[in-house]
């Protein structure tokens, strides 16, 4: 049928109707983060996804964060407005191959990024997140051997911090390996008051440019607290809508990907739309399942990682 003329006023009706909470990652386009009642990074929304009340959640980012959010809430209907919205970086490491690594390595403590599917997860003893990695590896027995997984930048980048070895995953997400460190230089160049900020997800030739590394979430509280007027943002440019709103004085320019295109958007966050999550929450579908086994095995990590970062 034909979509309603305004469709914020549907969305907030249909979320009354439902007793429903909005979930909308930073890297969402800027209507769905209007929207949202709450947007964070994948931590702060499996937090939220922990903490509501409501009877569905509507889960505006990828599919691996909307299953954290099933994971926490077995007995909610969440919702994924597009379930086709994956994760190259989640997709990078295929379960099956999983368990031949692992096998191969054994004797080894597996940590793996919560960028991963339920099947990961439930494959791993703790689950850690950009804002917590250093400090999760930091607190095993340095003779325990580790594989972290799956990303290999954010992996390479723990290493640098911690001083030690860690068996990786070769996996990476290619939005965060688009950025070019020859644009990033010219940029630098042409806006020398800028500061250059960037997620460890960044390959290290981009990295080495930033004067400060963070957490989607650590990234915008610096840009908030920083004196610094201008910055140059070398992750999903979705956060950019955050960093106007909380710091609209100041200046926030995108770090550039190799071609001229707009490949440092994630491709598959920006499938869910505003129609889509409107349709979702009208048709009570795409709904998010997974087996009991899998969801208890995946829930022993996670829960492992929230009783470590306290
Ligand atoms: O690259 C991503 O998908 C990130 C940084 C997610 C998150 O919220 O940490
Ligand atoms: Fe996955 Fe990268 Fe997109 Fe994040 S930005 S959802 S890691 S592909």
């Amino acid at each position: 049928g034909a979509l309603p003329r305004d469709l914020f006023a549907a969305i907030e009706s249909l979320k009354k109707e439902l007793n429903a909470v909005i979930l909308a990652h930073y890297y969402q386009e800027p209507d769905i983060q209007d929207i949202a009642d709450f947007i964070g990074d994948s931590l702060q929304l499996a937090n939220a996804a922990a903490k509501t009340n409501a009877d569905v959640i509507v889960f505006a980012g990828v599919h691996f964060m909307a299953e954290t959010a099933k994971i926490l809430n077995p007995k909610k209907l969440v919702l994924l407005p597009d379930l086709d919205a994956g994760c190259s970086l989640a997709d990078s490491c295929p379960p099956q191959d999983f368990a031949e690594f692992k096998a191969a390595h054994p004797g080894h403590l597996v940590i793996s990024y919560i960028n991963c599917t339920a099947e990961i997860k439930a494959m791993s003893d703790i689950i850690c997140t950009s804002s917590n990695a250093v400090k999760i590896v930091q607190q095993i027995p340095k003779e325990q051997p580790i594989i972290f997984a799956p990303d290999r930048n954010l992996g390479r980048y723990v290493m640098e911090q911690t001083k030690r070895d860690l068996v990786l995953w070769q996996g990476s997400c290619i939005v965060h390996e688009t950025f070019s460190e020859k644009k990033m230089v010219q940029l630098k160049i042409a806006h020398p008051q800028a500061e250059a900020i960037a997620h460890p997800e960044c390959e290290t030739s981009v990295l080495r440019h930033a004067s400060f590394i963070g957490s989607t979430a650590a990234l915008l509280k610096y840009c908030q607290e920083s004196p610094t007027e201008e910055f140059i943002v070398a992750t999903e440019p979705g956060i950019i809508h955050q960093m106007h709103k909380l710091a609209p004085h100041k200046q926030f320019i995108p770090a550039p990907p190799i071609n001229n295109c707009n490949c440092n958007e994630c491709p598959f966050m920006r499938l869910n739309t505003l129609e889509k999550l409107y349709l979702a929450m009208k048709n009570r579908t795409p709904e998010i399942t997974m087996s009991e086994e899998i969801r208890l095995a995946a829930l022993r990590p996670m829960q492992r990682m929230l009783e470590m970062s306290v």
